[in-house]
């Protein structure tokens, strides 16, 4: 009975003891993981893709039931926050506009993007009209109405709204197509289609599609294609966010590795820079945490940037200067210019003043204390024009354009 009793004693705190570990394993976890899933009552994204089957619905007669919709991610506002395009079979595909701070709200109605029909199986983010703004294409599929199943193709109004256009682009194809893979595949400047199409379209003969872009681009159309190699970070840059500053303006992509039902875009970032004949500036942040800057580069031709730096995740915001947290100011300006500074660390930069020529024509060492720094800088004596101040600190350059009138 003794060795009964010492037996059960033995049990119950093993059994307590496994409890307690597993409580602070679990506790531990919700502490130490690196996700948290966001409440919809946070982010407001309340979408679902809901398909009812039924017994005259269902996989026997209906094989795209379980293919599911598609989802791309882009600024369609060119506010520097990437926004979400849900698609889905059975209701409506919504957009959501990212307000920051994990938080969106649907403007799918108020863009024109309501009233979208027919069976969706992908949806891809391009500016197909290299104009500087995010387009849609979305794929439809499905058997049964064929005018349900005409791809749709929606131009964005310089971020005030869509209209659907794919039979003006010629791009309102009723393929059983899958999804489609965006590509400059003539190297020309604009994006051609690359339409995957299901097999059992046969009336294609199971074939996929590409379509070129004849579009003819114009001045107010240039373009950057820019293709990335990394080497500490992977080599397919995936995950890479680029953003491209001209004049007031800048741009966002990012290097995915995938989107929608078996597809993938070009790795290369292809971007409209509107009349912009050069890029001020492009800065890559690299999913290895190194952040890289390339300067006045430029409109109309491929690049490929190499990784070539890497810091540690966090770093950067520690060490580095930071684009958007300096100013000079006034500007446009007389000449008597302050320099306001934001620094990660006590730091020796250099100072250009550059004119359009390419000239340098003022430079000057500065110490820049860790925390705000303000510096008067003395412009006067130089012709009125346009003119770019540079910031070089050893590991990072920034810029900005400067008024002398
Ligand atoms: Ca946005
Ligand atoms: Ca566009
Ligand atoms: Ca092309
Ligand atoms: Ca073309």
């Amino acid at each position: 009975m003794k060795s009964f009793l010492l037996r059960v004693l033995t049990l119950t705190l093993f059994v307590v003891s496994f409890s307690s570990c597993k409580e602070e394993a679990d506790s531990k976890k919700s502490y130490d993981s690196l996700f948290r899933i966001v409440p919809v009552t946070e982010s407001k994204i309340n979408f679902k893709n809901e398909v009812a089957e039924s017994h005259d619905f269902n996989f026997l007669n209906y094989y795209y039931i379980y293919n599911g919709g598609g989802v791309a991610v882009a600024d369609i506002n060119n506010d520097g926050l990437d926004d979400v395009y849900l698609t889905a079979n059975q209701q409506a595909n919504r957009l959501y506009l990212n307000e920051g701070d994990m938080k969106f709200k649907d403007i799918t109605s108020e863009m024109g993007l309501s009233g979208d029909k027919g069976w969706t199986t992908g949806v891809s983010a391009i500016d197909i009209n290299t104009d500087g703004w995010i387009d849609f294409y979305v794929c439809k599929s499905g058997m049964g109405n064929e005018e349900l199943r005409s791809n749709k193709l929606y131009i964005n109004q310089n971020g005030n709204g869509f209209i659907e256009k794919a039979a003006e682009y010629g791009l309102d194809d009723s393929a059983y197509s899958t999804q489609s893979y965006f590509l400059d595949y003539d190297n020309d400047g604009d994006l051609d289609v690359f339409m995957h199409v299901s097999r059992r379209d046969t009336s294609r003969d199971g074939h996929s599609l590409l379509y070129e872009n004849k579009l003819p681009l114009t001045s107010n159309q240039n373009w950057l294609n820019v293709s990335f190699e990394g080497t500490t970070s992977n080599r397919d840059a995936f995950g890479a966010h680029i953003e491209i500053y001209v004049d007031n303006d800048s741009w966002l992509r990012e290097v995915d590795g995938g989107s929608s039902y078996r597809s993938q875009h070009q790795t290369t970032a292809h971007f409209g820079l509107g009349d912009a004949e050069r890029a001020d500036s492009l800065v890559i942040r690299w999913p290895g945490g190194g952040v890289q800057r390339v300067y006045d580069v430029d409109a109309n031709q491929t690049i490929t940037i190499v990784e070539e730096i890497e810091f540690p995740a966090g770093i950067n915001n520690q060490t580095d200067l930071i684009d958007t947290e300096w100013t000079l100011s006034p500007n446009p300006s007389k000449g008597n210019v302050t320099l306001s500074v934001l620094s990660g660390a006590n730091i020796d930069a250099n100072i250009e003043l550059i004119s359009l020529e390419g000239q340098v024509v003022f430079s000057e060492q500065l110490f820049l204390n860790k925390g705000p720094n303000e510096r008067s800088l003395f412009f006067n004596n130089f012709a009125k024009g346009f003119y770019l101040l540079k910031i070089e600190t050893g590991r990072q350059v920034a810029s900005k354009k400067l008024i002398l009138f």
